[in-house]
């Protein structure tokens, strides 16, 4: 790999500062993969459901799931159903049917941008991050006009014709309506990283929930159910998957390269619903296996890993974008209003020197706001993979 300056990785948005400075010393070539800020939209990881995916439609196909720009409808109706527990419907002024052109023209008027990132709450690795654009669902519901015995807001995408393969998911009306002051809206995302979302990703238009696991951010998204029942319907809801899981803080580790007498640890940290305060690692040497509840990690040695600073916004974002346009930023000095941007992930990184041949495992976990330690607070790792990682490594 050729060593990058560190003009050049700032200029990417990579890798930390503290790793690139060191990394410039002679007797330390650059070991770190590049990593940048914003994932390229063909390097997203896919978790889809269907047979055939959506995703894999051409042609004729294609155009009947109402899958392209000119032929994509979103159609917003009311669930009328009643029952014991429902025992009022639902009602709203009127149904509405919403095409592409009606969405980016609502766009023009209210729309936002949320850099997230994206990953399944089953799944012990980011998929990417990406820049979303769209419309938040707030002002797109308005178009249905006054609404009565609404309690939640269901949403699912195209799928084939088989009623099993629908993947749907939901939120309170409350979530939807009320965006709390510098909170975070649900909306209706139709760019990707500066461009149309591609049909992969869940083009051409996808819901985007930012705080939430991927399972609430809907692709291919075609269809909304205002209702009065209570209860979350989603599919992540089987399976003892937690349906109202936000994303956790947590440190999800790269391999570790060797050079030398030194091993570069490197990973992303998500910061998640309560926070990320420091990323730390635990470099132990490798023999005896360690249980969960070893009286050992009561002694564990944890040292600070950096995080990445902010990379150069104007390397990093699309043309056409300022960072005083993306929620989470402030919009007179186009800085980032916390750093790591919540339901972010950041790179962190660091160094570990002068280590003695041997075999070695090496921990790595975030701290949140609240001073928990990673894997704490859960309850389940079905509400979101964040056991603490570990890698092995060697030194010659
Ligand atoms: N329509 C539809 N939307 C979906 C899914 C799906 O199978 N169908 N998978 C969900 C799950 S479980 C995850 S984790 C994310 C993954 O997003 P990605 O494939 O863009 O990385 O999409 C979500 N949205
Ligand atoms: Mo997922």
């Amino acid at each position: 790999m050729t060593p990058l300056s560190r003009r050049q990785a700032v200029k990417l948005g990579i890798g930390s500062l503290a790793a690139m400075q060191t990394a410039s010393r002679a007797d330390e070539p650059a070991q770190i993969k590049p990593r940048s800020f914003l994932t390229p939209v063909d390097d997203f990881e896919d978790v889809s459901r269907g047979t055939p995916k959506p995703h894999t439609l051409t042609g004729e196909a294609l155009l009947n799931a109402k899958l392209t720009p000119e032929t994509w409808k979103l159609e917003i109706s009311a669930d009328e159903t009643t029952n014991a527990i429902v025992t009022q419907k639902a009602q709203i002024g009127k149904a509405v049917t919403l095409d592409y052109a009606a969405l980016l023209e609502l766009g023009q008027k209210h729309r936002v941008r949320f850099l997230k990132a994206m990953q399944c709450l089953n799944i012990a690795a980011p998929l990417g991050q990406g820049l979303w654009e769209g419309v938040p669902l707030r002002d797109v519901l308005r178009l249905c006009g006054a609404m009565s015995n609404v309690r939640r807001v269901y949403f699912w995408g195209f799928h084939n014709d088989d009623p099993k393969q629908r993947f749907q998911s939901s939120l309170s009306y409350t979530q939807v309506m009320e965006t709390p002051p510098a909170e975070l809206p649900v909306f209706l995302a139709y760019k990707l990283n500066g461009e149309p979302i591609n049909l992969e990703r869940g083009g051409p238009v996808r819901m985007v929930v930012p705080w939430a696991h991927g399972f609430k951010s809907i692709k291919w998204l075609q269809h909304i159910r205002l209702t009065n029942d209570y209860q979350a319907n989603d599919t992540y809801a089987e399976k003892n998957n937690d349906p109202e899981s936000h994303l956790k803080t947590a440190a999800y580790l790269d391999d570790v390269v060797v050079s030398g007498k030194m091993a570069h640890i490197g990973g992303w940290a998500i910061s998640g619903l309560s926070g990320l305060s420091h990323v730390e690692t635990w470099l132990r040497p490798a023999g005896t296996a360690l249980a969960e509840n070893d009286p050992e990690w009561e002694k564990a040695d944890w040292k600070p890993a950096p995080l990445d600073p902010p990379p150069d916004w104007k390397a990093v974002l699309p043309k056409e974008v300022i960072p005083q346009s993306i929620l989470g930023f402030d919009p007179a000095s186009g800085k980032p209003l916390t750093w790591p941007l919540r339901y972010s992930m950041v790179g962190f990184s660091t160094v570990l020197r002068d280590l003695k041949p041997g075999k070695y495992e090496v921990r790595a976990r975030t701290v949140d706001l609240n001073g928990f330690a990673q894997p704490e607070p859960r309850s389940i790792q079905k509400s979101g993979k964040n056991g603490i990682q570990v890698r092995a490594f060697t030194i010659a």
